[in-house]
């Protein structure tokens, strides 16, 4: 079935349990307020625009699918949105101006670094009216609470990031709970970002559920127990990649990634994924080592027929689906030595992130990619000259 055509089963959307996006977004209920959320970004992206800034759309953290319409309820996953906060920080001080879709209350760049409950934020804290520890200066007004001297040299920076950040304008929030809303948003946000042409990059972390139950088999209220086991009969989501990469963001820098958890089948899906939707870059990573360890693939960097300076992905992009080759993709491991601390949360004083490196191979690459548009366009210029 392709996506913005009629489903296989005929004219009822999802009758065989798949849906083309078109069917889901014409008869599923968009979120309430998501004209002025567009509206918002709409204004972020054009100031972004005036400043000349990239801009990144982030995704982050699992989606819910809500059983009952009033919802006691919901399936979710297992995503804190660790990839996505931390890598809007890297962005963020790469020059990126960031939107960052994430899950309510999931990760978010900055507070992370103590929130939840591996590294929580009170932890850091003293008052020193009620509490006199060693280190709690003598000079109490009782009007102040400390920071306990141990942990201030971790804090500042990230604290002074924070700020700054917030001071800048660069980082603008937009949050979504469902799987629903998450299909909305993504569509809104990527419209909203088109005016920005190559300049926009997408970065899909967010862990999306492959499932959903359409609005008219969702009940209205609590599902009642006494009737012996629970079936719950889902519906495919639609594969949204394939309108954003040709309606939604046709200029973008798309990158989208790629779990699973036999890592056999990293590479062979995330080629699949690029030959089918035909966007810029998959980033594989398995679940037990995503936090040391990420796949890129990506299709072959060729010369370029002109002689240009870029480290560029050559014109292969403008290629129809049946003009890829196994051999035209490769695939680049990236590893943290020493493989990580492996636990949730993020920010342990000192060490490193793997996402520091992916964001800096994006970068690279997104420069290339809006290079590439630009010596296109100078030698196009001297041609009509000649
Ligand atoms: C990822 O693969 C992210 O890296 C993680 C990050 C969700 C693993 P955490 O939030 O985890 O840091 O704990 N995101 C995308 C996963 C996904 O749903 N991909 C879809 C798929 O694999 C297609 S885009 O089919």
């Amino acid at each position: 079935m392709a996506d913005g055509q009629s489903s296989s089963s005929g004219s009822v959307p999802g009758a065989s349990g798949k849906w083309s996006s078109q069917e889901f977004f014409q008869t599923q209920q968009p979120p309430q307020g998501l004209e002025q959320v567009a509206k918002a970004a709409s204004e972020f992206v054009q100031r972004q625009i005036e400043n000349g800034r990239k801009v990144v759309l982030v995704t982050s953290g699992g989606t819910t699918v809500p059983l009952e319409r009033n919802v006691v309820r919901f399936l979710d996953n297992f995503s804190a949105g660790t990839r996505g906060a931390t890598s809007a920080e890297y962005f963020l001080s790469a020059g990126y101006s960031v939107i960052f879709m994430s899950r309510q209350h999931s990760l978010a760049p900055y507070t992370r670094h103590y929130s939840h409950t591996t590294n929580p934020f009170l932890d850091l804290l003293v008052d020193p009216t009620t509490h006199v520890p060693s280190d709690a200066a003598a000079e109490d007004d009782g009007d102040t609470i400390k920071v306990m001297s141990q942990h201030v040299a971790h804090l500042r920076p990230i604290l002074k990031a924070y700020h700054d950040a917030r001071a800048s304008g660069y980082l603008h929030k937009v949050s979504f709970v469902t799987v629903n809303e998450y299909l909305f948003l993504l569509r809104e946000m990527s419209r909203v970002m088109q005016p920005l042409g190559r300049k926009g990059m997408y970065y899909l972390a967010a862990a999306v559920s492959d499932f959903f139950v359409p609005s008219t088999k969702v009940p209205e209220h609590k599902i009642q127990s006494g009737k012996g086991s629970l079936v719950i009969e889902m519906d495919q989501v639609p594969k949204v990649l394939k309108p954003m990469v040709q309606k939604w963001a046709p200029e973008g820098f798309i990158v989208s990634f790629k779990l699973e958890t036999d890592p056999n089948l990293l590479i062979p899906k995330a080629r699949a994924a690029l030959e089918r939707y035909g966007h810029q870059l998959v980033i594989g990573n398995d679940l037990q080592r995503r936090k040391f360890e990420v796949v890129f693939v990506e299709r072959k960097r060729r010369p370029r027929k002109r002689t240009t300076t870029s480290d560029s992905f050559s014109s292969v992009t403008g290629l129809e689906k049946e003009d890829y080759k196994n051999d035209d993709f490769e695939s680049t491991w990236m590893r943290l030595e020493g493989g990580g601390d492996g636990g949730e949360g993020g920010g342990k004083g000192g060490e490193r992130e793997i996402e520091e490196d992916i964001v800096r191979e994006l970068c690279r690459r997104h420069d290339a990619w809006i290079q590439e548009a630009e010596d296109d366009s100078s030698s196009r210029q001297v041609m009509a000259q000649n």
